[in-house]
């Protein structure tokens, strides 16, 4: 906000010496960069005099209905009337486009920076430039590896968790579906490649997976948390494996995806079919899948991180001291749950 500040004044000093060189006769060279005419550095911020702390913030794309809902809840949070200005960069699942926008949002000096790193590595570089433009830089979601001293805290959810929970409600179902002892065959979809949601994930089951020797793992691809990709990769295992008995999907979107391939080819999923779903994010569709009896159970993901980013920013500027990793609360839902209610109730 100060340095916001002391750029106009800095604009209004230069326009005013412009103004008085052309009074004195000294005219602008034709073709030369007029002051008055750059563009104002927030263009669309009001100027209404009020102090907005202004806030860039990095999105990695448009994948899925869990990105959708996380984005909403930046844009509803960070709004003027709550006294932000929201600079938003959807980065269209590159990282190079992160990499840029974080550079733009140093260069036009931001109050904030918030970050959700579509892989964990990479971000030493323009974290350190930001931390010398003394730019706050606050981490949503996924995760990265970094020295912690260059960023000041991250937000998001527990994904290794998340995927050890889905290992344990596997091992109890078969339990009750008296099948402990039976050959379970089973295939992932991973959701894009060293992002933390899907490095979790995957480990987490993994840890349960490899305290059964009778559950085997056919294969293991990317559907790069994407309905379309989702569904390719699920018709490729049907085609190569005959006998599947679960897909762990790593989110609801490739889910969707899965349970298209799947009933393409004939094959029923579901409690009452022959394949056991498990899914990741519980997005609303996706427990209206539940409820149609498509998918068995589903790890939920939180993406309403916005309140919590904001509440975040209001105790830094309050000179508070902030947790460096915060765990977001998280639950699970199955087909043996009162659906009906649990959608009534459902923000995403
Ligand atoms: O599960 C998936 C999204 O990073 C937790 O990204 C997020 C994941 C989420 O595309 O749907």
């Amino acid at each position: 906000m100060i340095k916001r500040y002391a750029g106009l004044i800095i604009m209004i000093l230069l326009i005013s010496a412009g103004a008085g060189l052309m009074f004195f006769g000294y005219e602008a060279k034709e073709g030369s960069e007029d002051i008055s005419d750059q563009e104002a550095p927030y263009e669309d911020m009001p100027q209404d005099g009020k102090d907005y702390i202004v806030v860039g913030f990095s999105q990695i794309g448009a994948e899925s209905d869990w990105r959708n809902a996380s984005t909403e809840s930046f844009r509803s949070v960070f709004t003027t009337e709550n006294g932000y200005y929201l600079l938003y960069e959807d980065a269209q699942q590159k990282q190079e486009n992160q990499l840029k926008a974080v550079r733009n949002f140093i260069l036009q000096e931001v109050d904030y920076i918030v970050l959700d790193p579509i892989v964990e590595t990479g971000w030493d570089t323009v974290l350190q430039e930001a931390k010398d433009a003394n730019i706050p830089v606050i981490l949503v979601d996924r995760q990265l590896e970094a020295d912690s001293d260059l960023y000041t805290c991250w937000v998001g959810s527990d994904f290794k968790e998340e995927g050890r929970l889905a290992g344990k409600w596997l091992e109890d179902y078969l339990k009750r579906q008296e099948r402990a002892k039976e050959k379970i065959r089973i295939v992932t979809l991973q959701g894009t490649p060293r992002s933390s949601a899907q490095l979790g994930r995957t480990e987490g089951f993994q840890e349960v997976l490899s305290s059964h020797k009778n559950w085997k793992m056919l294969d293991c691809q990317s559907g790069e948390f994407t309905q379309a990709k989702g569904q390719e990769v699920m018709e490729g295992f049907l085609q190569k494996y005959k006998d599947i008995d679960v897909v762990i999907s790593e989110n609801d979107n490739m889910t969707f995806g899965a349970v298209e391939a799947i009933e393409a080819a004939g094959r029923t999923c579901g409690p009452k079919g022959d394949i056991i779903i498990i899914s990741f994010d519980a997005v609303r569709t996706a427990l209206q899948y539940m409820q149609e009896g498509r998918i068995h159970a589903d790890f939920e993901c939180n993406p309403m991180l916005g309140p919590f980013v904001s509440n975040i920013i209001r105790r830094l500027e309050a000179g508070e001291e902030v947790e460096k990793v915060e765990y977001v609360e998280e639950q699970y839902f199955d087909s043996s749950m009162n659906l009906s209610r649990i959608l009534g109730e459902r923000k995403y």
